[in-house]
């Protein structure tokens, strides 16, 4: 908008700083609604702070026929931070079911996780696949 005769309203969804609307008092010669009464630019203040929750992402494991069961209760402990019991239930879940769920996580940690957790089987030469999902 720089540069431009077109109006320009600078409104950033990441500033979740309220600021003071911009009065006639700072404002010489114009009207109380932003306008700087020159170029015919106005700037429009939030008043409320404005917050947006992150897309969350499902952490899965998926089954095959491979991949020692010790193996994955190993990988589910490491990377998903789970005791050995939870890990186990886990484990047998993706097992019995083809898929299951070991966290839930914002979009960069989900990716990190995937990551490790696929880089990790391939180390040890394991078919084990690991996807993420948004919620
Ligand atoms: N099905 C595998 C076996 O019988 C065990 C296994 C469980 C593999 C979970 C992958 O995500 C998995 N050895």
């Amino acid at each position: 908008m720089k540069g431009t005769a077109t109006p320009s309203f600078e409104l950033d969804a990441r500033d979740s700083v309220p600021r003071p609307p911009v009065h006639a008092a700072a404002n010489p010669g114009g009207p109380a609604d932003g306008d700087d009464g020159r170029s015919g630019t106005a700037i429009i203040t939030r008043t409320k702070p404005k917050t947006k929750r992150p897309s969350l992402y499902r952490v899965l494991l998926l089954n095959d026929d491979y991949t020692p069961m010790e193996f994955v209760v190993h990988v589910v402990e490491k990377f998903f931070n789970k005791s050995q019991e939870d890990a186990y239930q886990i484990m047998m879940h993706v097992h019995q079911n083809g898929v299951g769920e070991c966290g839930i996580f914002t979009y960069e940690v989900a990716e990190t996780k995937v990551t490790q957790v696929m880089d990790f089987a391939r180390k040890h030469q394991h078919p084990l696949q690991c996807v993420m999902e948004k919620k």
